[in-house]
């Protein structure tokens, strides 16, 4: 490795100034989803939002999560996206397929629109899985969607601003005559 190249690095800051967020919350599993959605408002507010820099959106389920993602995120108004879920596994495939399409919906509306989402959508065998996740003895995996929400806004922004170096100027010597 070179030490000679010295590239300009690029990180997302832990401030939420001057960015918007939208939290899209599934009620299936409310007793989880609330408890996630409270660690994701948490990680906003220490990095700085007030709540005028928030909304949170309700849906059905999992499922209806990307649908809203997108919508949001198409209305130009957000910097990030919190998608907050959570599927627990029954007798029969739903889980499977609720679980794949709810994680593939939210990353193709990511990809499409440009703007970063946080994927909070617990998938687990059990509830007590759920529950350890969801500010117990797992965390709040509410709380780290909302900080990766607020660094991925952040990067988002800074790598849209970086403009192209500036051409040195020509060498003078191959002036024409
Ligand atoms: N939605 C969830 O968010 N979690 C679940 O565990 C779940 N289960 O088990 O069925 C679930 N199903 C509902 C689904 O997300 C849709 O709302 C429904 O199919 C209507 O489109």
């Amino acid at each position: 490795m070179t030490d000679k190249l010295q590239p300009h690095q690029f990180r997302g800051d832990f401030r939420a100034d001057g960015l918007r967020f939208a939290a899209v919350v599934s009620r299936f599993n409310q007793f989880i989803t609330e408890r996630l959605l409270s660690g994701a408002l948490d990680a906003l507010a220490r990095a700085g939002a007030e709540s005028g820099q928030v909304d949170v959106v309700r849906v059905p389920g999992s499922f209806e999560i990307p649908i809203a993602a997108k919508k949001l995120a198409e209305s130009g108004k957000y910097n990030a996206v919190i998608c907050i879920g959570c599927v627990l596994r029954g007798e029969t495939a739903h889980f499977d397929y609720v679980c794949s399409e709810s994680a593939r919906g939210i990353q193709l509306a990511q990809m499409d629109t440009g703007v970063p989402m946080a994927f909070c959508v617990l998938t687990c065998d059990t509830l007590e899985q759920a529950i350890d996740r969801a500010g117990s003895k797992g965390g709040n995996k509410g709380f780290e969607a909302g900080l990766a929400a607020v660094e991925m806004a952040n990067l988002a922004r800074k790598i849209s601003a970086a403009k192209p170096q500036k051409k040195s100027a020509p060498d003078s010597r191959r002036k024409h005559k």
